[in-house]
């Protein structure tokens, strides 16, 4: 009786060890294949040959995934977008590279080229879906930037003319940024504060500053206007964002913003020269909108899928150093 017992117990002890330890190697091995990630195999060719292929991909958030990247025709460069921050550097015809990454959130992300390889270059890109444990991705949120301007009844579309290439008032603006004549001047508050600055343009600045300091010379008020400008936009002058203008947008609008870029006349329209003539009477929150969301019907790419809010916002400060910038306006 007792040994009975006791041998069903050893023998009910020995089935629960069992399943406990299938349940723990099955967990191993879950965990494993989570450790050794997923892999993508990706083949590229110019966007008028079709791009990446495959142009979309579907990716668990929290495990690594392996890129296999392998040129089939010219030179290629992956980036991926927003806010990952990795690239893959110059990939040769035939070459094979492996880029590894984990996405951390779910959500829709971009694999785009970002080496100037043909005439469509820009629109090579890839769709990255990454899911949750649940397979799900979470619906995304409006840009509220652009929602706003929308509200406000802001034409994105109308806001650009043929003011681009005639550089006109940038001589009422010399000497362009004087930081001198700003110490000397009254700043009302509202001119230091990023969220002003955002929601309006140069000109609105050159306005405020000659209302609060009447009987200043026009001359002495623009060039301070533009100093403080250009001062409260530091972020956009990091060698980052240079490098982010460098690779996406200098063969279009030129490597110092003239819109002489080399793939220029192949935009469908000519690409906006970054003057002071051309961005004063821009609203900082239409540039964003306008880098995010591209010119509907024009060459101007949408880069929302490939940048962040902040990259977007440190772009639109890097127009204001490509303007602005002593050293670059006198060689032009
Ligand atoms: C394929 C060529 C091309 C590339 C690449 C490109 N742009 Fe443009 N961009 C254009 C064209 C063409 C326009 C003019 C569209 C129009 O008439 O509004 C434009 C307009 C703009 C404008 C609006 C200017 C204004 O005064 O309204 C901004 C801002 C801008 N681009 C920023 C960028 C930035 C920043 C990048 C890189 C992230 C970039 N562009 C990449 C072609 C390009
Ligand atoms: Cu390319």
């Amino acid at each position: 009786m007792v040994n009975a017992d006791f041998s069903r117990r050893a023998v009910g002890a020995g089935m629960l060890f069992l399943v406990m330890a299938l349940v723990v190697s099955f967990n191993l091995d879950q965990r494993l294949a989570r450790q050794r990630g997923q892999i993508v195999d990706v083949e590229m060719f110019v966007a008028e040959q079709g791009g990446f292929a495959p142009a979309s991909v579907r990716v668990r958030a929290g495990e690594p995934v392996h890129f296999r990247l392998h040129g089939g025709d010219v030179a290629h460069a992956v980036a991926f977008g927003p806010g990952v921050g990795v690239e893959s550097g110059v990939i040769a015809p035939g070459e094979r590279r492996t880029v590894t990454l984990t996405f951390a959130q779910p959500g829709v992300y971009t694999y785009y080229c970002n080496l100037w390889c043909s005439k469509e270059h820009w629109r090579m890109r890839g769709v990255i879906e990454v899911v949750d444990d649940a397979g799900q991705i979470p619906p995304a949120a409006p840009d509220p930037v652009i929602a706003a301007l929308a509200a406000e009844g802001v034409d994105l579309d109308a806001a650009h003319g043929a003011d681009h290439a005639q550089p006109a008032p940038q001589e009422a603006l010399s000497p362009l940024v004087d930081a001198a004549a700003l110490a000397t001047l009254a700043v009302p508050e509202p001119l230091r504060s990023p969220e002003w600055r955002r929601t309006h343009a140069l000109a609105d600045a050159i306005a405020a500053l000659a209302v609060a300091n009447p009987g200043r010379a026009a001359s002495e008020v623009a060039p301070a206007a533009a100093a403080l400008w250009l001062e409260n936009g530091a972020d956009g002058a990091t060698a980052a964002i240079g490098d982010l203008y460098a690779k996406n947008c200098a063969a279009c609008h030129g490597a110092r913003g003239a819109g002489d870029g080399p793939a220029a006349n192949d935009a469908a329209t000519t690409p906006a020269a970054f003057t002071v003539a051309t961005l004063a009477e821009r609203r900082s929150d239409v540039l964003y909108a306008k880098i995010r969301r591209g010119g509907m019907g024009t060459g101007m790419p949408n880069f929302g899928t490939l940048f962040t809010p902040e990259e977007s916002w440190s772009l639109v400060d890097y127009l204001w150093v490509l303007a602005l910038d002593e050293g670059m306006s006198s060689e032009r």
